[in-house]
């Protein structure tokens, strides 16, 4: 079926038209109402906190060998979220607010069942090109997670390819005072149904988790006609060098069930289910900034309030009227700083031309490119959010 609305079909074509002819940031182009989401971009890290438990888990690994366990599992239960959420809640994948450089987004999860308070602090660290620093920490597990993310964009065979620019880093503290890091990479995307105003995303190529310990998790993804020929498909190989050298192999759907398809070692058995995305899940629900009454400006809530409202309700030409208002706002401040010959100060991050860890861990795969820009995490959490 065609889910494109009549009266927007032409501008539909013309969007398509455009990005075919065109690569690079295709977040700052004009889309008609239909494909529009509510909710910006900086809101997208809380996917990496919908398993709190799976990562808290990380923490109580006894050993490294458990621990690369316990870390593509808990990677393995963000894919849903991250890549399918929009389309099994708004019918299909949409365009997501284009965020304003500074933007911030504050969440946490509460402490349940012994498994730590969980805390994220996101920011826009760069509007042009777009670019979301994050960090989650459990401050009682001794676990930190920050990364940031950018889109490079093509267009090939009727489907938009991005390529996710960024890493992440988790570090683990250990009981014996050390600290295990796990270089986290990202898969590619194929944005698949686009003709028909039904755009859903496949994962294709790989992505790693490398660690300082010397585990390598090399994770494969294909869509329909490979592997088990089903969409949403991947292939995980598990090499660990400590206590002892071992492999194991996980495979299946992403978004349904995997299991343990090979193994080595003692920590899994071949058979074993993996990892069940469709098991029903304690409630998981985030408790925002607004609820402290400190939401500033830049809130993306606050600051993007009237153009959501105005999706989500279909009076477009206020949400067109109001995102004006904020874009206009956006390039005086740029006119005042460049006037002024000032920049627009980070609260949580400092950028860095090269990132050491990507570089020293993920020289282990002969990773491209080899170098990478990194935003390192200077703290400064909202005074509310480190009170319990
Ligand atoms: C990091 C994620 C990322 C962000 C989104 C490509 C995309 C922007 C980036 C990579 C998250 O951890 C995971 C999930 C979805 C990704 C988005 C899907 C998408 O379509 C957008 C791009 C910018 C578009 O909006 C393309 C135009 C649109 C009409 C297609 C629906």
């Amino acid at each position: 079926g065609d889910a494109v609305p009549p009266a927007q079909r032409s501008s539909w074509i013309s969007f398509l038209k455009s990005i075919a002819s065109f690569s690079g940031d295709l977040s700052s182009m004009t889309a008609p109402p239909f494909i529009l989401s509510p909710v910006s971009l900086t809101e997208f890290p809380a996917y990496w906190c919908e398993h709190p438990e799976l990562f808290s888990a990380i923490s109580d690994a006894p050993d490294s060998e458990r621990r690369a366990i316990a870390v593509l599992k808990w990677f393995i239960s963000t894919l849903r979220a991250q890549y399918t959420s929009r389309t099994e809640t708004m019918g299909s994948e949409k365009k997501p607010l284009n965020p304003v450089l500074g933007e911030l987004f504050y969440g946490h999860w509460p402490d349940e069942n012994g498994r730590g308070r969980l805390d994220l602090l996101v920011e826009q660290v760069s509007h042009h090109p777009p670019v979301t620093a994050y960090c989650m920490e459990n401050r009682s597990k001794g676990l930190l997670f920050c990364g940031h993310n950018g889109q490079k964009t093509s267009f090939s065979g009727g489907s938009i390819i991005v390529k996710q620019v960024g890493h992440a880093v988790l570090k683990v503290k250990l009981a014996d005072g050390n600290t295990e890091d796990f270089l986290i990479t990202f898969p590619r995307l194929r944005i698949d149904g686009l003709w028909y105003g039904s755009p859903y995303i496949e994962l294709v190529d790989t992505s790693y988790i490398i660690s300082s310990t010397g585990s390598v998790c090399t994770i494969d993804y294909k869509g329909k006609g490979y592997f088990s020929g089903k969409s949403h498909s991947f292939k995980a190989n598990l090499s660990v060098s400590a206590p002892m050298h071992a492999t194991y192999a996980v495979e299946g759907l992403w978004h349904m069930q995997s299991k343990v398809a090979a193994s080595s070692g003692s920590a899994l058995a071949k058979g074993d289910p993996f990892f069940d995305a469709t098991a029903p899940q304690e409630d998981v629900t985030a408790v925002g900034g607004e609820d402290n009454g400190e939401m500033g400006e830049f809130e993306t809530r606050r600051l993007w309030e009237k153009v959501a409202k105005g999706i989500r309700e279909g009076d477009f030409e206020m949400a067109s009227r109001e995102k004006t208002k904020i874009e206009n706002e956006q390039r005086q401040r740029r006119r005042d700083e460049a006037a002024a010959g000032t920049k627009w100060p980070l609260k949580h991050f400092e950028y860095m031309p090269s990132d050491e860890t990507y570089e020293w861990l993920g020289a282990v795969v002969r990773i491209t490119p080899s170098t990478e820009e990194g935003y390192r995490f200077v703290g400064n959490w909202p005074a509310s959010m480190t009170k319990d």
